[in-house]
């Protein structure tokens, strides 16, 4: 048999080093599928929903750092790709989805099931190619992976079943991934940053997901400069642990000394990170120096004095040549005495909560966080997830922690467990689920994983309401509404879909119930665990309108009869101060 376009394909994309491919096939995918099976070195993952095989393919991209495929097919199968592939191009996965195409003797005929794929990725793909020749293939698909592996993010091949089994062009499906280049700042700009280094009475640094490979330059770094180091959501797996310095998250889900820190120092130092939230950051009162290897992330969150481009690792390689050291620790000691302070007081809950029913998830995270191996990897759904994972999950060298965090979107974390556990077999792959979203998207996918005796554990946080949006509106001084919801027995649930469920209602079987779940080899666990539905968190620096905000919303449920609801939530929470 003659090569196909679609032999193409997949010998190109296995050349590149993609294991596996996500997705539903049909219709225009039947003959790429077809030759996956032909080719025999990509193994494809069919799920249920194309969404949570994009989800589980980026969570396998984000940390091998090698391309992993997901396909869908056509019109509403490719529609159902679009979420995961933002959050690929959020979260900096590299991410080749093939998209099934109508024939191309209908194109633009406004045919079944056709949908233009260069308006409708045009937000979350970096390349979009059409093929409607086969002399196309090879450029096109050289052109997507290399894409998706030299930008990190999601590109779009959209291939026609008629050109996917068309006789292919090119007999070379080599493709060539070249060298990551050093990228640093030049001698005389990395100059100007000593000298504002060396002339700060008291330097802050604040880093991101841009530190990941330049751990130990950072922290060499704030040694140096006896800095104190606050990260984003995204850093902190790479920056919290095993640092003396490490002040803690600032922004809604922060906690720790890391507000102060980076408002108090003479300099604050952005190190591979476009942290989101501008009214967390400092205004012009701090001089601040930003440092990323994307040059469009410099002074789009916070205006800075000097933005150089370079990567962390480089960049800060060459600063730790001439920048001199610091003796004055009074700066670092009080921000750290502060994170100290605060984590006493997140301690409340966890030493508490043996005795408080509900199950307080503070108590809950703080004892998977215990209990779980050194290399595990933690997954957390946007909602109060976040939360406990931010304050209550511990990172280690070995350790994992990852979620939706730039993109924010729900029902990511039990498929970016089982993603991971394809690509790491063996190690704890953990899902911290809000139970909104292990219903909207996770729990027809549990099928896959009882199906693949995948171990992947999901717990589920079943406190009967989207929880966290509780908390927005509270925040914004309106009155809970359209939050709460009725639930399932989620462990009976996964017991009739073949996975093996465990239900923790008494904070007494807490330990116990996630021992069981994570001793468990022989496929997936849900472990429903009922907790406490107003374990309000608030951030540890509190803006003024939103202790305003909640202090309203308070006042106007009580003005409207709500006042068992207003006393539940102050009864739970006063506590905490
Ligand atoms: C796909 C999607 N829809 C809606 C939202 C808005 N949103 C953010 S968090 C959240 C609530 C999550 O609720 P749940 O999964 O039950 O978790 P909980 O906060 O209760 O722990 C919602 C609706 C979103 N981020 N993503």
């Amino acid at each position: 048999m003659s090569r196909k376009v679609a032999d193409v394909l997949w010998e190109m994309l296995a050349n590149a080093g993609v294991k596996r491919c996500y997705g539903i096939v049909g219709d225009a995918l039947n003959p790429v599928i077809d030759a996956l099976r032909r080719n025999g070195k990509i193994e494809f993952i069919h799920v249920r929903h194309e969404e949570y095989g994009v989800f589980a393919a980026v969570a396998e991209a984000y940390f091998s750092g090698k391309p992993v495929a997901v396909c869908g097919t056509a019109g509403p199968g490719v529609v159902h790709l679009f979420n995961g592939l933002m959050d690929a191009r959020k979260e900096g996965a590299p991410i080749i989805a093939i998209a099934g195409d109508v024939e191309t003797s209908v194109m633009d005929t406004a045919a079944l099931e056709e949908l233009n794929p260069y308006k409708f990725f045009e937000a979350a793909s970096l390349y979009t190619g059409r093929v409607v020749n086969p002399k196309q293939a090879r450029p096109i698909f050289n052109t997507a992976i290399l894409t998706a592996l030299l930008e990190k993010g999601p590109t779009v091949i959209s291939l026609p079943g008629d050109v996917a089994s068309a006789d292919a062009d090119t007999r070379s499906t080599e493709i060539t991934v070249p060298a990551t280049p050093l990228l640093r700042p030049s001698d005389a700009d990395l100059n100007r940053l000593v000298e504002m280094i060396d002339n700060a009475k008291s330097v802050a640094i604040f880093g991101g997901d841009g530190c990941r490979d330049a751990r130990d330059q950072v922290i060499q770094l704030a040694d140096r400069l006896k800095a104190p180091v606050g990260y984003s959501f995204r850093g902190k797996q790479w920056l919290e642990h095993d640092n003396p310095n490490a002040v803690g998250m600032t922004g809604l889900l922060g906690y720790g000394g890391a507000y102060g820190a980076i408002h108090d120092a003479e300099l604050l130092l952005l190190l591979g990170t476009d942290f989101p939230f501008s009214e967390f950051l400092p205004g012009d009162r701090v001089k601040k120096v930003q440092i990323d290897k994307n040059p469009k992330h410099i002074g789009r969150r916070t205006a800075v004095d000097l933005g150089l481009v370079g990567d962390i690792t480089a960049t800060v390689t060459a600063l730790l040549e001439s920048v001199r050291e610091k003796t004055d620790v009074h700066f670092l000691e009080k921000h750290v005495a502060e994170t100290n302070s605060f984590h006493d007081l997140l301690q409340h809950y966890v030493d508490k909560g043996p005795g408080i029913k509900p199950i307080r998830p503070e108590f809950l995270a703080a004892t998977l966080s215990e209990i779980a191996a050194d290399d595990a990897m933690f997954f957390a759904d946007t909602g109060t997830a976040c939360i406990w994972l931010a304050r209550h999950i511990k990172g280690s060298k070995g350790r994992a922690l990852f979620g939706s965090f730039s993109w924010a979107s729900m029902a990511n974390a039990a498929p970016n467990a089982f993603g991971a556990q394809l690509a790491y077999p063996g190690r704890q792959t953990i899902a911290l689920c809000g139970d909104g979203g292990y219903t909207m998207l996770a729990l027809g996918d549990l099928l896959t994983q009882v199906e693949r005796k995948t171990p992947v554990v999901q717990i589920i946080l079943n406190n009967d309401s989207l929880d966290f949006v509780k908390i927005e509106q509270q925040e914004a001084g309106i009155i809970p509404y359209g939050v709460a919801f009725k639930n399932p027995n989620f462990a009976k649930v996964a017991e009739a879909m073949g996975a093996k469920g465990i239900r923790i209602e008494e904070p007494g079987d807490v330990r116990e119930g996630l021992a069981e779940a994570l001793a468990y080899k022989d496929g997936p666990v849900v472990v429903d665990a009922v907790v406490d539905p107003f374990a309000l968190s608030l951030p540890s620096h509190t803006p003024f309108h939103t202790v305003k905000g909640f202090t309203l919303s308070l006042a106007k449920q009580v003005l409207s009869g709500r006042l068992d609801s207003v006393i539940k939530t102050m009864e739970h929470n006063v506590r905490l101060v």
